[in-house]
């Protein structure tokens, strides 16, 4: 009989508050707290099941990754912390994965990526194919963030829907991500304004590196609780002119701390600025109630509510944007099912 197969699927986030630079690279204990809305459409999908071959195998889009591929090294390492974390060694997998979004376009595939390996890995090696399941065999949520941040440090905001927060607490042991509040406390929409999908010279893994060499880090240390507890307050309020600026201070100030190491890392481009410029003219000028956020990236996340959405597009598709729409969204699902397809 064919092994049973199961899937994993995980959303992506954007992160309001920003993870940029970690206290402890080893254990991936952030430098500080951060705060992300999981999206709706932008989902990672992870089929898997116990390989015959002897050795994982790594499917991405359709086409088998060599075993050197740097995303299949990624996603084998992450593997080999899994199942030490398990306590016992695990049979190798057969893994499909593919995202509903293009790649590199400032959207954070590792986040729903590593997140949809370690739900699917977990419940694959468990043999639990429901969150029941998994409780049952002693594996929580709170439990598969962890493990999923050791893939990638975004990742463990994905393990829920709504708003998410992670906190670096005082140590890697007790650092924790969990919901703040769920997709239904505030419907958000996040239109990603798209300036270049080419790949980044610098990965977000090294970029982290070099945060601590810039003269700004500290005293963007020492503010971000003020904004943190700010933007709380925001959210807890939906209050969207309260929220929106802090969002584009939070933005330009790890810009900030990117650009002012040596050498620089530039990832914003001249369009990425004057779209800065020209949403903050609609809103002036013409009370078009939207904010931009910008991860490690040049594309912008142009986040409003969906009252305001329509009159956005209109001005997006007048001044010649390319755009891809999400919003707020539900966490990860975990299932089973040999012939499901994927929608
Ligand atoms: C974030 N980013 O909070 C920030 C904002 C990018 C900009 O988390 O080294 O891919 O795998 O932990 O999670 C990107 O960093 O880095 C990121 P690793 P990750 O979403």
């Amino acid at each position: 009989m064919a092994p049973d197969v199961y899937l994993a699927e995980a959303p992506s986030n954007i992160a309001f508050l920003k993870y940029w630079g970690k206290a402890d690279a080893a254990a991936q204990w952030p430098a500080n707290d951060s705060l992300s809305m999981t999206l709706r459409h932008a989902r990672t999908q992870t089929r898997l099941q116990r390989s015959a071959s002897g050795h994982h195998e790594i499917h991405f889009e359709g086409k088998r990754l060599a075993a050197q591929d740097p995303f299949a090294q990624k996603m084998l390492r992450h593997l080999t912390f899994l199942s030490e974390a398990l306590e016992e060694s695990q049979v190798p997998l057969h893994i499909d994965t593919h995202n509903t979004f293009p790649a590199s376009c400032g959207i954070a595939s590792s986040a729903s990526g590593m997140a949809a390996l370690t739900i699917g890995a977990v419940a694959c090696w468990l043999e639990a194919s429901s969150w029941e399941a998994l409780t049952n065999k002693g594996i929580s949520r709170a439990q598969l963030a962890s493990w999923a941040r050791r893939g990638s440090g975004s990742a463990c905001r994905s393990l829920w829907g709504g708003f998410v927060v992670w906190e670096a607490a005082a140590g890697p042991a007790s650092q924790r991500a969990y919901p703040l509040f769920p997709s239904a406390h505030w419907d958000l929409c996040d239109t990603l304004l798209l300036v270049s999908t080419a790949p980044k010279s610098v990965s977000s893994s090294q970029g982290h590196t070099t945060a601590w060499e810039s003269p700004l880090f500290l005293p963007r240390l020492s503010g971000l609780p003020t904004r943190k507890r700010a933007m709380l307050e925001a959210l807890a309020d939906c209050n969207l002119a309260q929220l929106g600026p802090l969002l584009e201070q939070e933005a330009l100030e790890m810009h900030s701390i990117m650009l002012s190491v040596v050498p620089p890392i530039v990832y914003l481009l001249p369009q990425t600025a004057s779209w800065i410029v020209q949403i903050r003219r609609w809103r002036q000028e013409e009370g078009l109630e939207v904010y931009f956020t910008i991860d490690a990236g040049p594309n912008l996340h142009l986040i409003c509510e969906p009252s305001t959405q329509p009159a956005l597009l209109a001005r997006l598709a007048q001044a010649g944007a390319q755009w891809l729409e999400d919003g707020i969204g539900e966490g990860p699902t975990l299932g089973m099912g040999r012939n499901k397809k994927w929608e």
